[in-house]
């Protein structure tokens, strides 16, 4: 088998990208671990920037996005018992989009069917060779060893993929960060009780309090990493949703239903660099993983392929400066929101041993935000995101 492109991973960063080299003209193969069922199964991301939202309306991917979803003008900082609105549309002429990621890989994967153009399910890669001159992709499908030989590898699969480990150790820099807490994000079907997202530092942790529909809420609790999920019935986890959002207000409470998801998440930074080596390019959570508060992971893995797409574009037409530049063009960004999650990751979540210290720096930043115009712009300009560059035809 052979293609121009191999791209190995169908979650956003390696459809998106298949997609985009679709309307170039550019051949390309997707093979993906998993089944198909188990992709658009898998619940993660909800939180979609604005520019994410502009680029997959231009390419004819955003129909039933622009349908079904909830657009966002603010989001809810509460603290001692208090909720603060930060304006995000009023501070950075911006909105976001809620809209589930597994609903946009649905979207993806009929899009990509939709080419004609091959995805293989159930197809892992499990070897990158030849990535200096002529790379192939070692993959099984139905038990048996397959090769696909390609121009270009573009790794797209994610954290836990065979990309980044086919580069040599020395070739590259990792720079990473392990937090000392983890997420316990829940699935309810229960109607959100608030009509925008709530982050909630308390005393026994952040909470966090999303949604995916009029019907469905999605929340997240600050736990330990060691924390087993069956320590987590159902009851534990609403009693302590209760109490960490629970605010002054004797009106409010929080809806409850069903529990029809539940799964513990690490909290970690990591950079890989460069993204480039030989003809293998990194994209997406292979090159860079973000710790989940600032809601950028997708829409990072988004942006990677917008500027990588265009490169590839210039590329076939025998312009490899694009390529160059990849890695630098895309790490900018990535550092960029690397610090605006480490940021909002420290100011929300309440440190281990309690640290009176932390605790009072915490609150007066929380404190500052909420009050001065200038500090809820920065914060409202990096939450909607900076503008996208690229990945339009
Ligand atoms: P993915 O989505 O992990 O996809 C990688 C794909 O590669 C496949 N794969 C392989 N395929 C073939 N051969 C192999 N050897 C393979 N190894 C792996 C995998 O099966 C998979 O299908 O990476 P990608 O495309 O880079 O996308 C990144 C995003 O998924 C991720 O950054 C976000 O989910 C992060 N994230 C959020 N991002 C946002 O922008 N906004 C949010 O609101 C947001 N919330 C979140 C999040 C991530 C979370 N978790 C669970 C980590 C909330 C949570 C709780
Ligand atoms: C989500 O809805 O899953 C979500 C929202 C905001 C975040 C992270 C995840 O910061």
């Amino acid at each position: 088998m052979r293609t121009q492109v191999g791209i190995v991973g169908a979650g956003p960063a390696g459809l998106v990208l298949a997609h985009l080299l679709h309307l170039r003209g550019i051949d390309s193969v997707v093979l993906e671990r998993q089944t198909r069922e188990h992709v658009e199964r898998r619940i993660r991301a909800g939180v979609l920037e604005h520019g994410t939202v502009d680029l997959l309306r231009d390419v004819g991917l955003a129909g039933r996005l622009l349908r079904e979803r909830m657009v966002h003008h603010g989001i809810e900082l509460l603290f001692d018992g208090t909720g603060h609105r930060i304006p995000l549309t009023d501070l950075a002429g911006r909105e976001i989009t809620i809209y589930g990621q597994h609903e946009l890989v649905k979207d993806l994967v009929a899009a990509r069917l939709g080419t004609g153009r091959p995805l293989l399910f159930q197809a892992p890669a499990v070897a990158l060779d030849g990535l200096d001159d002529a790379p192939t992709i070692r993959f099984v499908q139905d038990g048996r060893p397959r090769e696909l030989r390609c121009d270009v590898v573009v790794g797209c699969d994610g954290y836990h993929g065979v990309s980044r480990t086919a580069v040599a150790d020395h070739a590259v820099t990792r720079y990473q960060r392990e937090y000392p807490y983890a997420w316990l994000g829940v699935l309810a079907q229960a109607p959100p009780s608030s009509e925008e997202l709530i982050y909630a530092y308390h005393d026994r942790g952040f909470a966090l309090h999303s949604m995916r529909s009029p019907q469905i809420t999605r929340l997240y609790l600050q736990v330990r990493p060691d924390e087993p999920v069956t320590d987590w019935p159902d009851e534990r986890i609403w009693a302590e949703l209760r109490r960490r959002l629970a605010r002054d207000d004797p009106g409010w409470r929080l809806a409850d239903g069903p529990i029809l998801e539940k799964s513990v998440t690490t909290m970690r930074s990591v950079v890989v660099e460069p993204m480039r080596h030989g003809r293998l390019f990194l994209a997406g959570d292979a090159a860079h993983i973000v710790p989940a508060t600032g809601a950028k992971g997708l829409n990072l893995a988004v942006a990677d392929v917008a500027v990588l797409a265009d490169a590839l574009g210039a590329w076939a037409a025998g312009d490899t400066s694009g390529l160059d530049a990849y890695s630098a063009r895309c790490l900018s960004r990535v550092w960029r929101v690397q610090h605006f999650s480490w940021w909002m990751t420290s100011m929300l979540h309440r440190a281990q041993d309690g640290d009176p210290f932390t605790h009072r720096l915490q609150l007066a930043q929380l404190r500052y935000l909420t009050g001065s115009r200038a500090a809820a712009t920065s914060l409202a300009e990096n939450y909607v995101g900076l503008p996208l560059t690229g990945g339009r035809t």
